[in-house]
């Protein structure tokens, strides 16, 4: 018994924001200015996977992201942790089947890995911390809200621990319980929305995420007026658009709110420049598109990168495959450049 090792593998799939999240309040507990609503992607094209083991037979806490250790010094990973052992120790009992959990003065050692490029706007740190949260979660059999905690790792992280549609309130307590993730439709609501993301760019992003929001908050003249009035609006009009599968209304919220978003950031002092000159082909295309069919067929949205998310119905799907192919023809050998998914299950 004393040298047992418990192991828990879970997985976690990504989620694309369509009211972006951009902001915080409180930097340690990670509590942002404004909500924010998401699409969680199907698994088997944006997933992390990670693995947890807990021993007594290990000297310390260890870490390896995508097969290279990492360093375990990263502050909101170390409190992800500390929180998670101090729940164990409170509630530290049996499971419903009996079996008792690791105990919280034992170290552990992570493995994660993602199937998709890290840190390159992709939200790989939303199912990267959902992921860990959940592991953690199962393995010590904790009874918590996973959402508050893997927002704590990493604000996103809170809307991929849901399938479907996801928003992220806010909140108003200072302690942040009750900056939580709700789930709005589950999957199967809205099973003929698809999504198509195209790789512009594996590269890791210039500047984080979490220092450009710092700097738009400090900066930005233009980002009180996006949290204060047009953001709860908004939360309001996605909400119905989506309860009522509205797919053009849903479609121009979507574009506007990553408009902006990348506003607030050339807004910023120094500006901050997340789009490339292929993002921006990428929007006149959908727009010219959009123009052409007199309503919206297609969204796009961009996160922090020049990386673009395009929505579509299903119907449109294959006309906005061969569009994107002929003027977007994809890099010789590099079949990674479209990934196309669909709206997925929990964690
Ligand atoms: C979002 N993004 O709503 C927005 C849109 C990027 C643009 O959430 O500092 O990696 O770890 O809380 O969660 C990226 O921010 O930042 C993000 P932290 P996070 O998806």
């Amino acid at each position: 018994m004393e040298n047992e090792t418990h192991t828990v593998t879970c997985s976690a799939p990504v989620n694309i924001a369509v009211i972006k999240y951009w902001g915080k309040r409180d930097e340690e507990l990670v509590l942002p200015v404004n909500s924010s609503l998401s699409v969680t992607l199907n698994q088997d094209q944006l997933r992390t996977v990670t693995t947890v083991s807990v021993s007594r037979k290990f000297q310390k806490d260890r870490i390896w992201v995508n097969n290279r250790e990492e360093s375990m010094e990263n502050p909101r990973l170390k409190r992800l942790l500390a929180e998670v052992r101090r729940l164990t120790k409170e509630q530290g009992s049996m499971s419903g089947n009996g079996t008792r959990p690791p105990s919280h003065d034992c170290h552990m050692h992570i493995c994660s890995e993602n199937n998709f490029p890290t840190a390159a706007g992709l939200a790989s740190s939303a199912a990267g911390y959902a992921c860990l949260a959940y592991t953690l979660c199962q393995l010590y059999h904790l009874q918590v809200d996973v959402s508050l905690l893997a927002r704590q790792g990493s604000g996103s992280a809170c809307r991929s621990v849901y399938g479907g549609f996801v928003k992220w309130e806010m909140g108003e307590r200072e302690d942040g319980s009750d900056s939580i993730a709700v789930q709005v439709a589950p999957e199967s609501h809205w099973l003929e929305l698809e999504v198509l993301i195209l790789v512009v760019s594996s590269e890791k992003k210039a500047v984080s995420s979490t220092r450009g929001m710092q700097t738009t908050v400090k900066t930005s003249p233009l980002m009180k007026y996006r949290c204060e009035t047009v953001v709860p609006q908004r939360m309001e009009t996605m909400e119905r658009a989506i309860v009522e599968r509205d797919f053009p209304s849903f479609a121009r919220l979507t574009m506007q709110d990553s408009n902006q978003f990348h506003a607030v950031c050339l807004d910023s002092y120094p500006p901050i420049l997340y789009l490339n000159d292929t993002s921006k082909r990428v929007m006149q295309l959908v727009t010219a598109y959009n123009k052409l069919h007199q309503e919206e067929r297609v969204a796009y949205t961009f996160d922090a990168g020049p990386n673009a998310v395009l929505y579509c119905l299903r119907e449109t799907m294959s006309e906005l495959i061969s569009l994107v192919t002929h003027y977007f023809p994809p890099t010789p050998g590099n079949e990674r450049n479209y990934i196309r998914g669909i709206s997925s299950e929990d964690c």
